[in-house]
């Protein structure tokens, strides 16, 4: 009798068993950047927090450092679904969508509050247009503040003539053009090589970057322009997240709120600390000349006007809708 329970039990075990592991999934969460920086430790938070959550039903599990998919195939993995999930750097986008860029026009949004509230006012026309391309936005993050980092003092645009140039996007490719710079475009994992080889001399990124790079082995100086703060989108795919239970898309969806915040507080938090570290490194960071600051104003204002006849009405949009705050 007991044995005969005990073996209906074992059964009755092992079939719930089984039926956990047929529902159970693994998904695969390609990053762009080192596992040591903010955006890839959140995202493994995330990852963690779905994963407990679920009690393994639904197991993220994070790749950083361009180690799945390179930055720039992050996407389109993303899209086909060859990765249900997945984050990248939504100013990199243009092609896909001008909209994706408003977060890279330089000195539209300077500071963390601005940036935040242009997110909010660009949030509603991205998730529209990840919509269209079979994708939902989970949460974005801002970098910190973009500055300049040259090889040699740069007291004006006219000094960057000639200099080449690591760009992660369109509009930084635009912004070398305008200083008469020579852009190439480098994905982030691939900078140290990109500046010990001499291939790029000079960029525009965070702090953030610059200290997870190292980049005071390339570089003295850092300019710090605040000129725009880009952001990370964690985006998945509309079919994978259909796919899953009410429960679970509950989960990812509180999880994905909470990584949102969390990423937002620790950018800020981070921002002064990074232009500390640089400097501790024996770097020169300053804050940009007069005339360097000018000379990036009025690019800004031709990028700008560019970008909203690109843009076209959508784009204009967004821009009142930022403005209106
Ligand atoms: N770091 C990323 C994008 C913006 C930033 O601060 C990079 O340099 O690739």
């Amino acid at each position: 009798m007991t044995t005969k329970r005990s073996i209906a039990a074992a059964t009755a075990i092992s079939a719930l068993m089984l039926a956990a592991s047929a529902q159970a999934e693994k998904w695969d969460m390609p990053l762009a950047y080192s596992a040591t920086n903010y955006h890839s430790e959140n995202a493994a938070s995330f990852a963690a927090a779905v994963t407990s959550a679920t009690g393994g039903e639904l197991e993220i599990v994070t790749h950083p450092g361009g180690s799945l998919y390179k930055g720039d195939e992050i996407f389109r993995a993303v899209r086909t679904g060859q990765a249900p999930i997945g984050e990248r750097l939504i100013s990199a986008l243009g092609n896909e969508d001008p909209v994706f860029e408003v977060d890279a026009l330089p000195f539209l949004a300077t500071s963390f509050e601005d940036a935040r509230k242009l997110y909010e006012a660009s949030k509603p026309a991205i998730e529209q247009s990840l919509d269209e391309k079979g994708m939902m936005l989970l949460y974005a993050v801002p970098w910190p503040p973009q500055g300049l980092y040259a090889v040699k003092a740069v007291g004006s645009a006219a000094d960057m003539q000639g200099v080449k140039f690591r760009a992660y996007n369109a509009a930084t490719s635009r912004l070398a053009e305008l200083m008469g710079a020579v852009p190439t475009k480098i994905e982030a994992a691939e900078l140290s090589q990109a500046f010990a080889t001499g291939v790029a001399e000079s960029m525009i990124s965070s702090g953030a970057t610059g200290y997870d790079q190292k980049m005071w082995e390339h570089v003295d100086y850092w300019y710090d322009v605040q000129a725009w703060l880009p952001k990370n989108m964690v985006i998945v795919n509309k079919a994978a997240f259909e796919g899953l239970d009410e429960a679970t898309r509950d989960i990812v969806r509180d999880a994905a709120a909470t990584a949102e915040e969390a990423g937002w507080a620790k950018a800020e938090e981070l921002a002064n600390w990074y232009k500390e570290q640089l400097a501790a490194q024996g770097m020169n960071v300053e804050a940009p000349s007069d005339a360097l600051r000018a000379d990036f104003m009025k690019i800004g204002e031709t990028m700008t006007s560019e970008w909203v006849e690109k843009a076209g009405e959508a784009g204009q949009a967004v821009i009142d809708a930022y403005r209106a705050n």
